[in-house]
């Protein structure tokens, strides 16, 4: 038999720490509350590929001051504002900041939060988060929704990587030395969770990453 993921954080760099389970059924399905309604305002858009233009799989919003985009012409940057609609993104609710106060040992807010929605076959290629200004903050990951087959590397994109399973309710923290390790979501598993069965129609798996992008 062969195990395609491997829970233990045994061979990761340091700083990489797995919470399974810190949210309960009843606070993920308030929380993808709280994302429907603020998807109202900053709806799901498809970014593309600097200089090629190809389409991302996964869709993209954000939350808070700051937005991660990615267009062709404009490559990968942060902004205040939506890129379709130009409005503010919406506020970060209490219960994401409350993960952001509890897991990332770092005196100021978060900045921005991606929003995530990979629909089924949507995947994401290995790749370092580096275009931010702090890499002193950590990097905050929530899961809801389908699991996926995450893969954790080092900080070169030859190092051995390993995969994980994440899973709703699942965060992730990635500081110190994992903060600018090369990472990516091989794979959605369709039908592994109810909890994104109302909202959004098209179901699969949601993902929030909360950032500092700016140095205090
Ligand atoms: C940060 N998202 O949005 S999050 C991304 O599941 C991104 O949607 C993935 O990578 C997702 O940039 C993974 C968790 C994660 C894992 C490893 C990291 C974030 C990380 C390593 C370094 C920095
Ligand atoms: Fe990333």
């Amino acid at each position: 038999m062969t195990m395609e993921s491997d829970q233990s954080a045994a061979g990761v760099a340091s700083g990489f720490r797995f919470c399974p389970g810190w949210f309960d059924r009843a606070g993920q399905e308030r929380l993808v509350r709280a994302l429907s309604v603020a998807v109202e305002t900053a709806p799901f858009y498809t970014p593309t590929m600097p200089k090629s233009g190809k389409p991302f799989s996964v869709r993209m919003t954000n939350l808070g001051p700051l937005g991660w985009v990615s267009d062709k012409d404009g490559g990968y940057r942060y902004q205040p504002t939506h890129p379709e609609t130009g409005q503010p993104w919406p506020a970060v609710p209490q219960m994401v900041m409350d993960v952001w106060r509890a897991l990332a040992d770092y005196p100021h807010p978060p900045e921005a939060c991606l929003v995530n929605h990979y629909r089924q076959g949507a995947k994401l290629g290995l790749h370092q988060d580096a275009d931010e200004q702090d890499f002193a903050a950590p990097v905050v990951s929530i899961s809801l929704g389908d699991a996926c087959l995450f893969r954790l590397g080092g900080t070169s994109r030859k190092d051995p990587t390993r995969s994980f399973r994440l899973s709703s309710g699942d965060v992730v923290v990635l500081g110190d030395e994992a903060r600018l390790a090369f990472h990516g979501v091989d794979r959605i598993y369709p039908g592994t969770s109810t909890v994104l069965r109302e909202w959004p129609p098209e179901g699969g798996r949601i993902n929030l990453t909360l950032r500092r992008v700016t140095r205090p």
